[in-house]
């Protein structure tokens, strides 16, 4: 319900991609962030969607590499995966330099399951100590088409 705490106080919040990888490609880069927004969306009042032609948008997301003028430089393959900024920055950041897959097999870094949990943090949640949660900070697989964890769904909604 309302709260006048939420980190972002519109319903509706718009993304914008700026460039891709050719692994995935435009379009798939555009489908799985869309996914990682909605694994949001279904457990709190709040809508995303894509930012259309010169619309302004509340989250900007970017493939980078190395150095990219925000004091927080990639790191090359491993390490640092991506990141994002708490409310209301936006920036959302992924390491190009990475193997992203949108494979569920243990090769290399889910996209979808990395940018849910940037996608949580941009939203406004911190780290938690639960490890079934998405914001566990250690990398694991899990199925996105299971609920979200217990603990993710309860952090969401105590912000929004
Ligand atoms: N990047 C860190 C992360 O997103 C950056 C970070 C550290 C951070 N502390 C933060 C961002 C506090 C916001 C608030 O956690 S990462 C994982 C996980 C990373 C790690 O590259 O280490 C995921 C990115 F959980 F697997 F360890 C995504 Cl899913
Ligand atoms: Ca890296
Ligand atoms: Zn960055
Ligand atoms: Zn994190």
């Amino acid at each position: 319900g309302y709260s006048a705490f939420r980190p972002w106080p519109n319903t509706t919040l718009k993304w914008k991609l700026n460039n891709q990888i050719p692994k995935f490609g435009i379009e798939k880069t555009r489908i799985h962030l869309q996914e990682a927004f909605d694994d949001w969306a279904r457990y709190a009042p709040l809508k995303f969607r894509e930012a259309v032609g010169d619309e302004q948008a509340e989250f900007s997301i970017s493939f980078n590499e190395g150095n990219h003028d925000d004091g927080y430089p990639f790191d090359g393959a491993g390490g640092t995966l991506a990141h994002a900024f708490f409310p209301k920055d936006g920036k959302v950041h992924f390491d190009s330099a990475e193997e992203w897959t949108d494979k569920y097999d243990g090769f290399g870094y889910n996209f979808r399951l990395v940018a849910s949990h940037e996608i949580g943090h941009a939203l406004g949640l911190a780290h938690s100590y639960d490890q079934t949660a998405l914001m566990y900070p250690f990398y694991q697989l899990m199925q996105p088409k299971d609920l979200l964890p217990k603990d993710d769904r309860d952090g969401i909604r105590a912000l929004y």
